[in-house]
């Protein structure tokens, strides 16, 4: 197939390109670089060293004999250049990954808030738009997020997308299946709910066929594919903004950082090995939806965690040291979480589960790179108010109050 994949040179997007062009397929990564450019705003940079996109391209074109395009290109700004660029390439199917994807970035101020919502929702609308415009029959693979639910503890499985709901009518009661309320938790998990909308409408209005992935938290860095050089490497966020939990513990415990537990740590989350991750894009872009049917929604998690348990596994296995910090987000303290992924193990999926020998390896490369940490941006200070503000721990070393004699 002729794959094109919108934010190829992000965390998930590289790894992605690489397997599916190791499957065969031709490659075309579409990407703005606005990742490489926050870090250069947040002044941080990815705990391993990231070569140009060209360059990583031109490295697995060396080892492999496969050619991965690249094409620089911002989906939410330049509209005709996109319909352009798909009539040139015209893909089979199209991975859209092209989204600003943390959510303490979007809540980080205002600015950031309006950029997000301007950046995710225009880059979704117009890929749709410029697929019904053009007559381009891809199949449209969209990462979303388990954000989308909310974390709210309901007791019951979350089914994949859809809920079946009985409406009183006057001749009694009548089953329907409804999308799954959005409850998001972030001005980006609300643009990934906004995202949801859209693609109900263009598939049913235009018949685009459309797969919608709720994803939950990436953890790990290697893949098969990011191992063979290391200039293939993935990328790998720490600081307090794009650093998710799991991965952001695991650096702590290589730097002898306390691991910051966001309060009791009694929030629980979906979790997924970015092996696992890559190869659910494989399965979802085989069994895509025909023309006229509704959206394909895959929950796309393996396992789901309560965040102490996960900074008490990586004390354990490391003797890092915990600590409890005022919450700089507006969550739900404590939640259960059930998740229902029965398609992605019906399709073949064979989950990679929390083993310590892949956690080990998170720390080991943590501690190759050691040298590029900064201490400073590892605390999470983007608050979701401006009351909890007031009360983020910027310091949770305790330097400040550490003698220096
Ligand atoms: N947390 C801590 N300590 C930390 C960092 C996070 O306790 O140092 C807590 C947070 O308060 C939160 C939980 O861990 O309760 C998860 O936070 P996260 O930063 O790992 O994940 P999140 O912000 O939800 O976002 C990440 C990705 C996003 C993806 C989402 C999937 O950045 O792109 O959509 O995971 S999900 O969480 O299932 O919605």
């Amino acid at each position: 197939m002729r794959i094109a994949v919108l934010g190829g040179d992000g965390f998930v997007g590289w790894p992605t390109s690489l397997h599916l062009s190791n499957l065969g397929h031709e490659v075309h990564i579409v990407d703005n670089l606005s990742r490489r450019w926050i870090d250069t705003e947040l002044g941080v940079q990815s705990l391993t060293p990231m070569d140009s996109i060209q360059e990583r391209c031109r490295i697995w074109h060396q080892e492999t004999g496969n050619k991965i395009h690249f094409h620089l290109l911002n989906l939410a700004t330049e509209y005709d250049r996109l319909k352009g660029w798909l009539l040139d390439v015209r893909p089979d199917a199209v991975i859209h990954f092209a989204e600003q994807r943390a959510a303490p970035y979007s809540m980080k101020t205002d600015r950031h808030k309006v950029y997000t919502v301007n950046n995710n929702v225009n880059a979704t609308h117009n890929v749709l738009a410029a697929l019904v415009e053009t007559g381009i029959d891809a199949h449209l693979v969209h990462l979303g997020t388990m954000g989308v639910y909310g974390y709210s503890s309901v007791g019951a499985p979350i089914p994949e997308g859809y809920l079946d709901v009985d409406i009183d009518t006057p001749t009694g009661k009548k089953g329907q299946q409804i999308l799954y309320p959005t409850k998001p938790g972030s001005v980006y998990h609300m643009t990934k709910s906004l995202d949801q909308i859209l693609f109900q409408f263009y598939a049913q209005n235009d018949g685009l066929r459309i797969t919608d992935l709720h994803q939950g938290i990436v953890w790990g860095t290697h893949t098969d594919q990011t191992r063979r050089h290391e200039q293939l490497v993935n990328r790998f966020d720490y600081d307090g903004d794009y650093g998710t939990v799991l991965n952001r513990f695991l650096i702590q415990a290589a730097i002898g950082y306390p691991l910051t537990v966001h309060g009791t740590g009694g929030q629980t989350r979906a979790f997924i090995h970015v092996q696992d991750s890559v190869r659910c894009i494989e399965l979802a872009l085989g069994d895509a939806p025909k023309a006229g049917e509704r959206v394909r929604i895959f929950n796309q998690m393996t396992e789901t965690h309560r965040v102490r348990d996960l900074a008490e596994l990586v004390s354990k296995l490391t003797g890092a040291t915990i600590a409890n910090l005022p919450n700089p987000r507006k969550e739900a303290p404590e939640n259960d979480l059930i998740v229902n992924n029965e398609q992605f193990l019906a399709l073949g999926l064979k989950p990679i589960t929390l083993a310590e020998g892949l956690l080990s390896e998170v720390v080991d490369v943590a501690k190759k790179f050691a040298h590029r940490i900064d201490r400073s941006r590892v605390p999470a200070v983007s608050a979701w108010t401006k009351d909890i503000a007031q009360r983020v721990e910027h310091d949770p070393e305790g330097k400040r109050l550490r003698s220096v004699s």
